[in-house]
This record gives structure tokens, sequence and C-alpha cells, in this order.
């Protein structure tokens, strides 16, 4: 192969958020623009001296039709001892020519790349000069393949070969077959929002558990997600929430663009994700995969709701509550000390690879449903969610996004709320709003007890005398303006039968007084409210 190296000029910009670096797809096709952030990429990979060595990438493995979701990919790194793998996608955005586009880089864990590493990429990327290009020869993705070029090659892989096998491992197969076939009645419906879980549902819920093909919706992967937006929640996924009103179906679910975000409704039912993490661990003697391993430890995001904390109490379990991001739990992971973990933003997932997994966590519920359905036959999704709040109490929890509000107001959001923090802690702390007494406030912190690393300015949080929360911060997976995350909870021991909304509603108002957030961002209401 031949290669060449094409002069460039750094951009500015290219500094990765909480999950890859995340622009609209215009951006991207700046001239120079991609190809500047994969060198970079590329050239962080160690070693790299000071002298710029060179990488020689001597294989590359991609899934057919250029189709991998990224938790599939994360296990593909793991079980090739890839290096890393690179990952091209919009995410739970939506996509096309107008919309967005991202490139997530994960490390030889499968997980993604932890902030030491994309810093350093960014810092490439701000004085880059020049990028490689290889002439590499046209090569067919539609077929499973393998092409040489001298010391390098290309491999097609089936997309979703390795990751049935997995997901095999883990769950009992027949049990759930034998509880879908045994019960009729009981209807299932999975939409892939046309991202990429398409082909992994169809081959999982159709081909392996009988499940005719039309318990699969938008199964078909398009490049523009059919115009939608692949985000699985109450807002975006209304196609399923109203087939499954509709309809009746006991179980339904959806996932993201690139597979790793998930949701479970039931007709009725909304499982909450910090919720859905919860009864997960809860109920996790009852699925192999932990029958064997066992559970080291668990984990939720630092805006997550508590939920998974009362189970930890409860049943012994290590608890680590790490910032917002995936690439926090990957050392707890490595080192043993974390098996199942998850984040509000419908992101659930264990230490079966390294990133957060959609199909995974439906086969979680599914086996439960399964499992409690054998001693109580017609369980719901409602009953499993109230037989956990009767044992652990409820914890209440929503969050508002003001999404695309310009950088201006949101920063000065931020900057007001700060001031608590800074100068009017004394007279901030012990205040009572709407009957919740102030017990502190702080920017969350966090570091990383594996590897001593410190991430700072994680959200601002105000913490209450009865154990509520009001967190806000700023998006980092956005790509116009800014959004501000407002995260809301409140425990209750007895009284679970509430909505949500209404259980929460003078703790909104709390955080919209002390925040100022509709005068300095004119935002009267949510984009979107999960
Ligand atoms: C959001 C979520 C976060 C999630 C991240 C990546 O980040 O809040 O929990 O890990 O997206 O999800 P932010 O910074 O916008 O709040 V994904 O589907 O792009 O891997
Ligand atoms: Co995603």
């Amino acid at each position: 192969l031949e290669i060449s190296q094409v002069p460039t000029n750094p951009f500015a910009d290219q500094k990765p958020g909480t999950s890859g670096l995340r622009k609209r797809v215009r951006v991207f096709q700046q001239p120079h623009y991609t190809e500047n952030f994969v060198q970079s990429i590329l050239a962080a990979i160690p070693p790299n001296g000071p002298e710029g060595a060179t990488l020689v990438v001597a294989k590359l493995i991609i899934g057919k039709d250029g189709i991998l979701s990224t938790p599939a990919a994360s296990n593909l790194i793991r079980k090739r001892h890839a290096t890393g793998g690179i990952l091209l996608t919009a995410s739970h955005n939506p996509g096309g020519p107008d919309n967005d586009f991202g490139i997530k880089y994960n490390i030889s864990n499968g997980g993604p790349a932890p902030e030491a590493v994309t810093d350093k990429i960014f810092q490439i990327s701000k004085s880059l000069a020049h990028y490689s290009v290889a002439n590499v020869p046209q090569v067919d993705l539609s077929v499973v393949a393998t092409h040489t070029f001298g010391a390098f090659s290309v491999e097609v892989v089936d997309s979703v070969d390795d990751y049935v096998t997995l997901v095999k491992e883990i769950y009992d197969f027949a049990s759930i077959r034998s509880f879908l076939s045994n019960s009729p009645q009981f209807k299932l419906l999975f939409d892939a929002m046309h991202g990429v879980t398409g082909p992994y549902a169809k081959r999982i819920f159709v081909d392996e558990l009988g499940l005719p093909i039309s318990s699969v919706m938008n199964f078909v992967p398009k490049e523009d997600f059919g115009g939608g937006h692949p985000d699985p929640n109450l807002t975006y996924a209304h196609e399923l929430v109203e087939r499954v009103e509709k309809e009746g179906i006991d179980f339904g679910a959806a996932s993201d663009g690139d597979g790793d975000r998930n949701m479970i409704i039931g007709k009725g039912t909304f499982v909450n994700p910090s919720d859905s993490v919860a009864v997960i661990a809860a109920n996790a003697h009852l699925i192999p995969y932990f029958q064997k391993t066992g559970i080291h430890g668990v984990a939720r995001s630092m805006p997550t709701s508590g939920a998974i904390d009362r189970v930890a109490q409860k049943k012994g379990f290590a608890l680590f509550e790490v910032p917002t991001g995936w690439k926090f739990f990957g050392n707890l992971m490595d080192a043993g000390r974390l098996s199942i973990c998850g984040e509000e933003s419908f992101g659930t997932g264990s230490d079966h690879i390294r990133e957060k997994d959609g199909i995974w966590a439906v086969l979680a519920w599914l086996s439960i449903v399964a499992k409690v359905n054998e001693t109580k036959p017609g369980s719901s999704l409602q009953d499993i969610l109230n037989a956990h709040y009767a044992e652990y109490g409820r914890n209440y929890f929503s969050r508002y996004d003001y999404e695309e509000v310009d950088s201006e107001g949101a920063n000065k959001v931020m900057a007001h709320l700060t001031t608590f923090i800074d100068h009017k802690r004394d007279e901030f702390v012990g205040q009572t709003f709407h009957g919740f007494t102030v017990r502190n406030i702080d920017n969350f912190k966090y570091t990383d007890p594996i590897d001593g690393s410190v991430s700072t300015n994680q959200g601002i949080r105000i913490l209450f005398e009865d154990g509520s929360r009001i967190i806000f911060r700023l998006s980092g997976t956005g790509s116009q303006g800014a959004t501000i995350r407002l995260y809301v909870e409140k425990y209750s021991v007895d009284n679970y039968g509430q909505d949500a909304q209404a259980a929460i509603k003078e703790l909104i108002q709390t955080a919209l007084e002390v925040s100022r957030l509709v005068e300095f961002t004119k935002r009267e209401s949510p984009t979107v409210i999960t």
C-alpha cells in the first residue's frame, strides 16, 4: 500500500465531549475535518514519541454493510484483542445531511476512551500539520470476507453473530423461549427506530426466541433514521408508545441509533431507567451470567436516582457514583469491582462488555419477567415495579432538558448557581423552599478509585435534608447551542403510587426559582421531559 502525507491545518474545536466528538454532519464535511480528527485519534495511541512515530494499522475489522451496534463493537474489540475501535455514529441524535454525526473512540478494553485519552486526542488535533492516507482499494462491505493487501488486511464480519453468541452465554434463551411460547397472550414489541439494532432484534426476538416478525418495528437501519430522532424516550419513541397503549402490548422496548440505550414500557407503565437498573440489580440472581460471576459491585452516574443505592444497601453490594458518561465505569469493571450499572439517560449494562447495551437490557427484563411468571403467573411489568417499590421504597425521578438554548443564557444559569457555592453558601444552606430545606450545594467532583484521576465540574447538586436532590449540568453531546439538563429526585419509603410529575412538582418549582432559568434562557418550558 502506498501511504501519502496530506498537509493540513488544525481545527480548534475537536474536543470530544461526554461520548466522542459530536457535530453537525456539515461540520464533519469540511475539507480535512474528519481526516484530522481520525489522525489525532491514531496519533494518540501509545506508544507515540514526540518525534511523531508512525502508527501501522495492520488490520481493520468492519461490520457487514458498515453496520455494528456500539455494544457489538465493544464486544468485538474485546474478543479480537484489538488496540481500539472507531465508531461512526450520531448515536441518539437525528442523522442525515443536515443533522448530527459523531466519532467515538474506544480503547482496548472495549470501552469509551477515558478523559486522559480524549484530552491527548484534543491536544494533538490542535497542532496537526499532516495526516496520512493509504490507497486501499475499494472493498465490498456487503460480503463477509477478508481482503489482503500485502501486510494489511480488511476483514468484513457478520455484524450480529458474535453478539448473539455473547448474549446466549449471558441469558437462558431456552427458558425465555418457553415462557413466550407458553404465554401466547403476552405481547412484545421492539422498536429499532431505524437505527442499528434492527438486524440484532430480528435475529434474537424472531429467529432465536420464536416471536413473529410483527414483534419488531422500524427494523431496517437507515442512514437518516427515517427522518426520526432515534432516542428511546417517551417523546421520541412515540410511535412505539402509541402502539403499546392502543394494542395493549405487555412489553414494549426501544433502542437508540447505535444500540446502546434502551427504554422499557408496558401498557400504562413506564420503567424509569433509574428504576430499571435497580430492578435488574435486585433480580440479578435470576440471570445465569450473574449466577456464575456473582455481583462484584453496582454503580450509577451521579444524576441517576438512588434507587440502586437502596438495593446495594440491602444486598450488601459495593456502590459507586461516577460522573455522567459510560467511560467512567470501565476502570471499575476492569478491576473486577463492578458488575451492573446504569444511567438515567436510558443506559443500562454490565461487565459483559464496556458499553451500555440496549438489547442486553431488554433481555434482562425479559428474563426477569419470565422467571417471575414461573412463580407468579400473569405478573406484569407494573407488578414487578410495585413489588420493587414495596420492598425498597420509590425514588421519584424526572429530567427536564432545555435543548439548543443559546450558550450565553446557559452559561449564565450555571454561573448564577455557582455563586451559591462560591459566595453565598452560608445564607443558601439551611434555606427552605416549598418545604425542602437545603443541606448542601456543590459541584460534583470524582476521583477514580482505580487510577486516581480527578474529574471536576461534573454538575451542580443541591442536596436537601430529606434526601431529595436537584442537579443542573450542561450536556456534552449536543451539536448546536447548549443543552441544560435539570434532574430532580425525591425518595419516598411508603408512598409509591403517585404520578412522578406530581411527586416532584415542588422540587421543579424550587429548581426554576433558584436557578432563574426562565429569565436567563427565555425558555418557559423544557424541550423534553423524561
Ligand atoms: C448524554 C447522557 C449520558 C450518556 C451520553 C452518551 O450525555 O446524559 O448519560 O452517557 O449522552 O450517550 P450528555 O453529556 O449529553 O448529558 V450515547 O447514546 O451518545 O452513548
Ligand atoms: Co447511543
